[in-house]
């Protein structure tokens, strides 16, 4: 073989190899969300007082969602029998969601200050096991339910480090969805991720920390 052959045979061995790795990947990889790709049904409707449709969400985050690649990583999930991981859910656009959020989660220390912050919300607020709250101490902060295109961010507390494992903080907080139909990403903003940037591990794959929202 002239050199030109050597080299035409080393790439085809070379793209051979990362096809079959990608084959193997694709039929053994199994996303937490598996193939339940829409919780829709977990989201319920009722009016409310002035007759408008509001869209009810309620989630858990949990230390371990047990499904899944990574079965030990953290999560979101719907409240339901039986859980949907790494909620993806679909509303109406230009419609009223109202999320319950109990998180099982500890306190973790804040890479950005600024998402101790409610934004986004009707009112600026949330509702800490019933307490209006506007800004949460860091000190508290455990993680964020944040949808960047919403403008959407709210700061989740953490229950006690010694707390038992049935110990929950409740959020709750109502926000507009814009009038543009779409499909949007969701997730956490502090410190659940691994890697520099805190982007990696249950933050940066959808079924953990992070989920997709269509509006209809
Ligand atoms: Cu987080």
């Amino acid at each position: 073989m002239d050199n030109r052959g050597v080299l035409v045979t080393a790439l085809v061995t070379i793209a051979g190899i990362i096809a079959l790795a990608l084959i193997v990947y694709g039929i053994t990889y199994h996303p937490a969300y598996s193939s339940e790709r829409t919780s829709t049904k977990t989201i319920s409707v009722a009016s409310n007082a002035s007759g408008q449709k509001v869209y009810h969400l309620n989630l858990n985050i949990v230390v371990e969602v047990g499904v899944g690649p990574h079965a030990d990583w953290l999560g979101y999930q719907t409240r339901t029998n039986p859980v949907h991981p790494g909620p993806v859910f679909s509303v109406p656009r230009n419609s009223l969601v109202e999320v319950d959020i109990h998180n099982f989660d500890s306190a973790t220390a804040l890479r950005n200050y600024f998402f101790t912050k409610v934004q986004g919300t009707v009112g600026n607020v949330e509702y800490v096991n019933g307490k209006r709250t506007s800004i949460m101490s860091p000190d508290l902060t455990s993680h964020t339910f944040t949808i960047p295109s919403f403008g959407v961010s709210v700061p989740m507390e953490g229950v006690p480090d010694n707390a038992p494992p049935t110990k929950y903080q409740d959020m709750r907080f109502t926000f507009r969805t814009p009038n543009t139909k779409g499909v949007y990403r969701w997730q956490c903003f502090v410190p659940c991720g691994s890697g520099t940037y805190g982007n990696g591990g249950p933050m940066g794959e959808i079924g953990y920390m992070m989920g997709l929202i269509t509006l209809t």
